[in-house]
C-alpha cells in the first residue's frame, strides 16, 4: 500500500484530529489540504449517508473572501450568472471563467452582506486569479483566505441532529440560503447546502479553534441518530451528477459544456470577464457536452484517467468518472460526449483499463 507523505504543504484541517480518531482509510488533495475520501468503504460509506446522518469535514472547501466597496462589482467580473437580484443571506452555485470563457472553478458564492462575500472554491487555484484582478483594476476590496472551515451535515437525519445543536430554527433555513447561529458565543453562518443529493447543511467556521468542540458537540448530540464521520461519496455524487472541478471539467471547457448555461445569464451579466467569448460560444451552442453515462458489466476500476468514448470507431468524447451503483445496479459514470451522441439512448462504447464495454447514454442523472 503506498501512502501520502504529510508536510506542511500539505495543509491539516481544524477537524482533522477529529478524522483520524473516525479512522479514516483514504484521503485525497483539494486546495492543497487534506480531503478523506472514505471511512468504512466507499458502498458502506454511501448506504449510511443515505440511511442516517454523516458530519463531513470540507475545510478544503476553501473561503476567498472579498470586503470592501467594490466586493459585488469584483464579484460579477468573476461570473456569467447575473447576481443583481442576490440579497445577503443566499448562495449561489456559480460558475467562474477566464478570458476565453473557460471554467476555472464552480463555487458557491455565499453573499454576507453588500461589501462582503465568500467564494467557497472547487479544487483550482481562485485566490491568485481574483487578487490579480482586484489588483489590475485597482478596485478598492481586499481579498484574502480566511480562517473559515466548512464542516457539512448529510443525510436523511441532517435536521435532526442539527436542530439538537443549533435549535429548531435550523429547520426554517431554505435551500441555498443561510442564516447566523450561535455556538460556544460565536455566530456561524449555517446553510441548507451541501455536495450531496441527501439534503443537509454547512456550518462556515469561523475560527479553528472551535473546530473540534463543534466536532465534538455533533457526535455526542447524535449518537442515537447513528451519526458517523463521512465525506463526499463518490457513488452518490455520480448518481446525482455533482461535478467535480479538475476531473469532469478543466478551463478547457466552457460552462455550456458542463450542463451550466443555466446558471449564466450572459447577456445582462455585464462586467463579466469573458462575457464576449461566451456570448460567441452561446450562440453557435456547445459541440460536446456532460452527459450521465451507465456502463455495461460489473464493477469498473477506478476512474484516474479520461476514459475514451468510442463510436463507429471513432472518439466521441471521455468518461472523468465512473463507479459501480449498488442501488441502480450499474456502473454510473459522468463523460462528456460530442454533440452527434449525446441523444438520450445512444449506444456507445467506453474504452476503460479492463478493455471495451458497451454503453448507453442516459435522459438524466439517477437521483
Ligand atoms: N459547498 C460549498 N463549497 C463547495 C462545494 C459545496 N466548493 C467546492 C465544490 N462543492 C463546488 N462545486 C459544487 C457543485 C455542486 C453544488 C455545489 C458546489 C451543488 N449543486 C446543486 C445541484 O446541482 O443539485 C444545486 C445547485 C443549485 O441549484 O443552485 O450543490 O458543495 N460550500
Amino acid at each position: 500500500m503506498v501512502q501520502i507523505s504529510l508536510s506542511r504543504r500539505l495543509r491539516r484541517t481544524p477537524f482533522s484530529d477529529g478524522v483520524e480518531a473516525a479512522g479514516v482509510k483514504g484521503y485525497t488533495v483539494y486546495n492543497r489540504m487534506l480531503l478523506p475520501t472514505v471511512f468504512e468503504s466507499v458502498e458502506a460509506d454511501y448506504r449510511h449517508l443515505k440511511t442516517h446522518v454523516q458530519v463531513w469535514d470540507v475545510s478544503c472547501e476553501r473561503q476567498v473572501e472579498l470586503r470592501g466597496p467594490d466586493a459585488a462589482r469584483l464579484m460579477q467580473m468573476l461570473t456569467p450568472r447575473d447576481l443583481r437580484g442576490m440579497l445577503p443571506g443566499q448562495c449561489f452555485y456559480v460558475p467562474i471563467v477566464n478570458e476565453t470563457g473557460g471554467m476555472l472553478n464552480d463555487p458557491v458564492a455565499v453573499k454576507l452582506s453588500e461589501d462582503r462575500w465568500w467564494i467557497s472554491i472547487a479544487d483550482s487555484d481562485l485566490l491568485l486569479w481574483v487578487k490579480g484582478i482586484a489588483n489590475g483594476y485597482r478596485l478598492d476590496v481586499l481579498v484574502d483566505e480566511p480562517d473559515v472551515s466548512p464542516l457539512a451535515v448529510q443525510g436523511p437525519k441532517a435536521d435532526e441532529l442539527m436542530a439538537r445543536v443549533f435549535g429548531d430554527r435550523v429547520r426554517d433555513i431554505r435551500f441555498f440560503r443561510f442564516d447566523k447561529f450561535a455556538f460556544e458565543g460565536r455566530e456561524l453562518a449555517v446553510a441548507r447546502s451541501g455536495y450531496s443529493k441527501q439534503g443537509g447543511f454547512e456550518i462556515y467556521v469561523e475560527g479553528s479553534d472551535i473546530g473540534m468542540p463543534l466536532w465534538n458537540a455533533l457526535f455526542a448530540a447524535g449518537e442515537d441518530l447513528q451519526v458517523r464521520a463521512g465525506c463526499p461519496n463518490l457513488i452518490e455524487r455520480i448518481e446525482g451528477g455533482l461535478l467535480s472541478y479538475g476531473n469532469d471539467m478543466t478551463d478547457d471547457n466552457t460552462p455550456h459544456e458542463c450542463g451550466l448555461g443555466k446558471f449564466c445569464n450572459t447577456h445582462t451579466a455585464i462586467g463579466c470577464i469573458g462575457r464576449d467569448a461566451l456570448l460567441r460560444v452561446a450562440k453557435e451552442g456547445p459541440v460536446q457536452q456532460i452527459r450521465p453515462i451507465a456502463i455495461d458489466g460489473d464493477s469498473v476500476p477506478p476512474c484516474d484517467r479520461p476514459w475514451p468514448v468510442v463510436a463507429g470507431g471513432k472518439q466521441v468524447g471521455q468518461v472523468t468518472s465512473a463507479v459501480w451503483s449498488p442501488d441502480f445496479q450499474t456502473n454510473v459514470s459522468i463523460g462528456m460526449v460530442k454533440l452527434s451522441h449525446w441523444d438520450p439512448g445512444t449506444q456507445i462504447e467506453v474504452e476503460t483499463p479492463d478493455g471495451m464495454r458497451s454503453a448507453t447514454v442516459q435522459e438524466k442523472f439517477w437521483i
